[in-house]
């Protein structure tokens, strides 16, 4: 008898597609503007962070916590995303990372309820630029979070809206972040690329994650 999970929820950026880079286009632009400089790399600490509180990251990197009045930090965390809504028209459905789409055609036969647990606002936009929304049975919404990862709140929010308990699910990310937020729900993890600490596998490119690999995780681990 073969056991499957009750769901698999998704984190978005860098799982489905690579969002990452036009976030950083967007935040290294407004940070320029006050003064601040950004890199690639200090970009990567903001993956799976939410927009107001990676404003507050670039800051305090730059030496600016506190510079900047609630209004004045609104209108940078709008005017950031203004861009980045600008960059997402060049999304196309050949922007879903490699074996995802596969994926998700394989969990719809599987008959396998699927989630989304992105921190993103624009979620349900970039799903539906990649022609991916028919593939998700409940997306959490965002706005109605009040904890960033690593907090489980959005993977929490996403169980409870596909009904199923999360120890009996499988959450994937590619942040260290979004790592503890699945470990603290007691899901299963997946780790999307290098250094991610305590995934419960770790798989370095979305090309190796397929449902046989899945299953055999699941098998495995329950
Ligand atoms: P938005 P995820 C996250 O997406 C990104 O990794 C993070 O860089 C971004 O700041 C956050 O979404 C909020 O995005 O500004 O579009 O609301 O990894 O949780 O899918
Ligand atoms: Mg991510």
């Amino acid at each position: 008898m073969i056991f499957k999970p009750q769901a698999i929820i998704f984190d978005l950026d860098g799982v489905i597609t690579d969002t990452a880079h036009l976030h950083f286009l967007a935040w290294r632009q407004v940070a320029d503007e006050i003064g601040i400089e950004i890199d690639e790399a200090f970009n990567a600490s903001l993956k799976g962070i939410s927009r107001g509180e990676s404003l507050q990251r670039i800051l305090q990197y730059g030496g600016k916590a506190g510079a900047f009045s609630p209004e004045a930090c609104a209108q940078l965390a709008e005017r950031k995303n203004r861009l980045y809504v600008h960059s997402l028209r060049q999304l196309t459905v050949n922007s879903v990372l490699p074996g995802i789409r596969e994926l998700l055609m394989t969990l719809r036969e599987q008959q396998i309820p699927v989630g989304l647990a992105s921190v993103s606002l624009n979620a349900p936009a970039i799903l539906h630029a990649l022609d991916l929304s028919s593939y998700f049975d409940f997306c959490a919404d965002a706005a109605l979070i009040t904890r960033s990862k690593p907090d489980p709140e959005i993977f929490l929010a996403a169980c409870a809206g596909l009904g199923v308990d999360p120890r009996q699910c499988i959450g994937i990310e590619d942040a260290q972040a979004g790592i503890e937020a699945i470990n603290a729900c007691g899901m299963l993890s997946v780790g999307i690329g290098t250094r991610l600490n305590e995934a419960g596998l770790q798989l370095p490119a979305t090309e190796f994650l397929t449902w046989p690999c899945l299953s055999a995780f699941w098998q495995h681990d329950k």
